[in-house]
């Protein structure tokens, strides 16, 4: 009984010095060029996680994804004030805003940004403008491989923006 006691304590003592070497939280961090979207001209952007090589070393070893957050900086080139909705989707060939909400998920929604002004969404609250975390996550635990949209929630709209995504993960064997 007392040399069973002992092995399973040594079996649990490996497991668990086992699990702190393989087990550990990764954040990846993407930047999001931007440039200008408008109504006439969408801009989209193809985001390939694999590129970011912590990702393709843990990516088949991922137990959560524990925390997105966003920070952006958002100048509205027209006088109405405007919100950005950011979308994503598997499909890269979307060419205007009717095709994005009809075929792609949003995932984003920014606070006004007012008219001729501009707007920064920092670290601290970006994750609060997260409408739906689910989109990313399958993303995140499928190919790694999507295209981010982003449109005005008014008609005509001028977006000129720069963003970056914090993805914390748990990753391990
Ligand atoms: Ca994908």
């Amino acid at each position: 009984m007392k040399s069973f006691l002992y092995v399973s304590l040594v079996a649990l003592l490996a497991a668990s010095l086992g699990g702190c070497i393989v087990n550990g939280q990764i954040i990846l961090t993407e930047s999001f060029g931007g440039g200008v979207t408008t109504d006439d001209i969408l801009n989209k952007e193809v985001v390939d996680l694999n590129s970011n090589s912590d990702y393709a070393e843990h990516k088949d070893d991922i137990k959560s994804v524990d925390a997105i957050s966003v920070v952006a900086s958002i100048k509205n080139n027209l006088p109405t004030d405007a919100k950005a909705h950011v979308y994503i989707s598997d499909d890269p060939s979307f060419t205007t805003v009717e095709e994005v909400k009809a075929g792609a998920e949003l995932v984003f929604v920014s606070p006004t940004i007012p008219g001729d002004g501009s707007l920064l969404v920092d670290w601290a609250d970006g994750f609060m403008y997260m409408v739906d975390e689910k989109p990313v996550i399958d993303q995140v635990l499928g190919d790694g491989i999507f295209t981010v949209y982003v449109i005005g929630n008014v008609a005509d709209f001028d977006l000129d923006y720069k963003a970056e995504v914090t993805i914390t993960l748990t990753v391990g064997k």
